[in-house]
Formats: C-alpha cells, structure tokens, sequence
C-alpha cells in the first residue's frame, strides 16, 4: 500500500514540482516546509527583534560558532568563489550559520543589509553605527570598538580582534547602486551571467570597503558577512522567482578548474546535492524574503514604515523608464519592453538615511526630497583590487568587462540629468 501511495506520488508529479517547476532529472523531489520564514531588511527589524538576533549572535560568538564559521570558510574558499558554485554554496552556508544561531532562539531570521541604498557614502549608514555592526576600526591593530562585535576576541586563525580598514581613510568609496544591481537582475539570462554579475560588483565591493577580516578567506568572523551575504541570497531568489519555471532549477556555467557544473553536482564543500537549495520553501530552505512576499501581492511584508519609503524611489523607477529608447534597451530590457517584476526593481526599496530599528508604532519617517544638486552626479563604483581578484580565482578580463559596463551606465544615467534618490 505505501509503495502504491508513492507510486501514485510519482505518477501525479511526474517530472514537475508541485507549483509548475519542473524536477530536473537527477534532482530528488523535496517536501514541502512546514513554516516558511520571513528575512527582512535590518532597518525594517523593530528594536526587540534586532536585539534578539544580536543576543543569539553573542551566544554563537561565546561558543565559538563564529570561529568556526571563518574557518570552514577559509577552507572551502578555493572552490566556492569566482565559479557557479558561489550562489548556491553561500545560500546553503547562511542557511547553516542560521540554523545555529535557531539553535539559541528559534525565532531568529538572519536579517540582510540592502548595501545598495548606501551605495554612495557606506560609511554613514546606520548599519555601521555603533548600535548595530559598528563601524571603522581604529588604533595599530585596527580594531573594531563599536557595535554587536566591539569587543570580541576570534580566535580563527589566530587570536584577535575584529578588524576593519575602511578602503578610503575614514570612509569608504562607493560601491553599486541599485540602479546598478537591478540592470543586472534584468540583463541576466543565465545562472552565470547573474553570478558574474554580483558576485563581482555589489558582493566584492562591500567586502574590500569594509577592509579588515572582510578581505580575507575567514570573513564570516565579521558580522557584517552575514546580512551582506544574505542581501545576495536575496538577490539571487529575487532573478529565480521572476520566471520560476525556466529559473528555479538553472545551473549553468563552469565550476573548480572551468569544468562544466550539472544540477546533480555536490556543492562544493557539502554533501548537499545543488538541487536541493535551489527550491525556496522545500527541503531545508524555509524561508523567503519580505521582498519577494511583496512583489506576490502581499502588502503586508513590508513594515508600514518601509513602505513609506516606496513614494520617492518610485519616481527613479518613472525617470529610468524615460531614458531613450536605446539606454533602457542596453541596460533595462524589462523596462524596455513593458514587462518588469517588481523583482528585477532594486529602486523599490528603502532610503539611505531612514533610522533604523523602525518601530511600527514610531511617528512615520519622511524622506528627504532627492538633492537637486546631484543631478547627473551619480559617481562610478570603486574597482576591485587585483589582489582580491586573485584571491577570488575570478577572472580578471571578467571583472573588467563588468566594471567597464557599470561605469558605462552610470555615464549614461549621468547624460540622460537622471537623479537618483540614493544620493545625498
Ligand atoms: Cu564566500
């Protein structure tokens, strides 16, 4: 009877997931989760669910988890960078270092940080201040004072502080916009063009901004590794759910030593076949973001607050979708032709300078009008150093094909007087 039971399971599936996304061969049918979590924006956590997640991060830190973390990191990092490995082995190691940090309260979300909005001055966002990541380190040792890690002692790969040099002095110089990041979530037909596409401009430049532990192998000893990385998780579940059918499943490009990747590879590092963390809300991947539940309908996902925020980036939406015909065609095709989900729309999101820790109950926050004065001023991304190419095995005609085409659509956006809201 059970046998038939599964039999029948087989028959009614077929080769196709349960919602019309079809199993590719090799790939085990998993089961549906239970409860789905939902991972926010960190400005969007109210003050008792950001202290929860600190407080189980201080736990991870006491037992050494986070160690551990840089760690295991540092020993799989030859395998897991500049490949398609990269998207699909981060999702499953945050997927990890949360079921850790679960371990402690199990109502705890990693929260993820849109460095996008704070593109053009990192250093002034509220996610560095002293009452959440802290900020810059100081003195010989360059030791981070401030926030949830000022006065912790890692012991991977020897003992020492957190540390952290900010690539510009004192502050740090400007990473990708989110005008940027959403042209490469509309531009990316393949797994490996949006791998590419990240992995080298949003994902390197937080890292070799912040400096420090962030640009070594052991960077999860930084808790900003976290909540960047998962703002790239987000990034990469946003591009699959546009076209789940053609998306969910896609595996493509080349893998350790340019060989090519198959769906029924291992990902590197794990026993955890690649099939298995490409389906969000199946298996062990129970979980989606605020961002995706809002683009499906749900106007609820985002805090009142956040959504406030919408009004104004809004009109960057409406003044990208004027550029001449053959801009929006180059860098926004969904634009171009009429078809864009909210989901390849990074603009939709939060401004720079909201408080954070927003408090649904707090008088609303009013966002600053955009400064007239940085009209056609958008400034180009910082270049990845070579050194950190190579510590990626990344290639570097690649990086620099991706460089040279950002800076080009930030001179287009320039030429076209298109005023961002990001910029202040
Ligand atoms: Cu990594």
């Amino acid at each position: 009877m059970k046998l038939l039971n599964i039999a029948f399971g087989l028959v009614l599936l077929g080769a196709r997931g349960t919602a019309g996304q079809t199993l590719p061969p090799g790939a085990a049918a998993l089961p549906a989760c239970a409860q789905i979590t939902v991972r926010k924006e960190v400005r969007s956590l109210n003050p008792t669910e950001w202290q929860a997640y600190a407080n189980a991060v201080a736990a991870a830190y006491t037992d050494k988890w986070i160690d551990w973390f840089g760690f295991y990191h540092n020993l799989v990092a030859s395998n897991v960078h500049g490949n398609s490995n990269f998207l699909v082995f981060h999702r499953h190691y945050i997927n990890s270092y949360e079921a850790i940090l679960r371990s402690y309260n199990p109502a705890i979300s990693i929260p993820y940080w849109n460095a996008m909005i704070d593109y053009q001055k990192p250093d002034k966002s509220a996610v560095l201040g002293s009452s959440y990541l802290g900020g810059d380190g100081t003195g010989s040792k360059n030791c981070v004072t401030t926030g949830i890690a000022g006065t912790w002692t890692l012991s991977y790969p020897k003992s020492h502080c957190l540390c952290r040099n900010f690539n510009n002095g004192t502050t740090i110089n400007s990473w990708y916009s989110p005008e940027y990041i959403t042209s490469v979530l509309q531009k990316s037909a393949t797994y490996a063009d949006l791998r590419a596409g990240i992995e080298n401009s949003i994902h390197g430049a937080v890292h070799l901004g912040i400096g420090g532990d962030m640009d070594t192998m052991h960077s999860p000893s930084d808790p900003v590794f976290f909540l960047h990385h998962v703002n790239i998780d987000r990034l990469y579940a946003q591009w699959q759910a546009v076209k789940p059918d053609s998306r969910t499943y896609m595996y493509d490009g080349t893998g350790v030593n340019n060989a090519p990747v198959a769906i029924t590879d291992f990902i590197r590092g794990t026993s955890t076949p690649v099939s298995a963390v490409m389906r969000l809300g199946y298996g062990d991947m129970c979980y989606t973001y605020d961002t995706i539940k809002a683009a499906n309908g749900d106007a609820s996902a985002l805090v009142k607050r956040q959504s406030k925020c919408i009004a104004r980036p809004n009109q960057a939406t409406e003044q990208i979708k004027q550029l001449p015909p053959k801009v929006l065609e180059k860098f926004y095709p969904s634009f171009a032709n009429g078809a864009a989900s909210p989901l390849e729309n990074e603009m939709l999101s939060l401004h720079p300078l909201q408080p954070m820790g927003a408090d649904p109950r707090a008088p609303l926050f009013k966002i600053p009008a955009p400064s007239e004065r940085m009209r056609g001023k958008m400034p180009h991304p910082s270049k990845l150093s070579d050194e950190w190419i190579k510590m990626q095995g990344t290639s570097v005609a690649e990086v620099k094909a991706m460089e040279q085409a950002a800076c080009d659509m930030v001179d287009a956006l320039n030429k076209a007087n298109y005023l961002s809201p990001y910029l202040f």
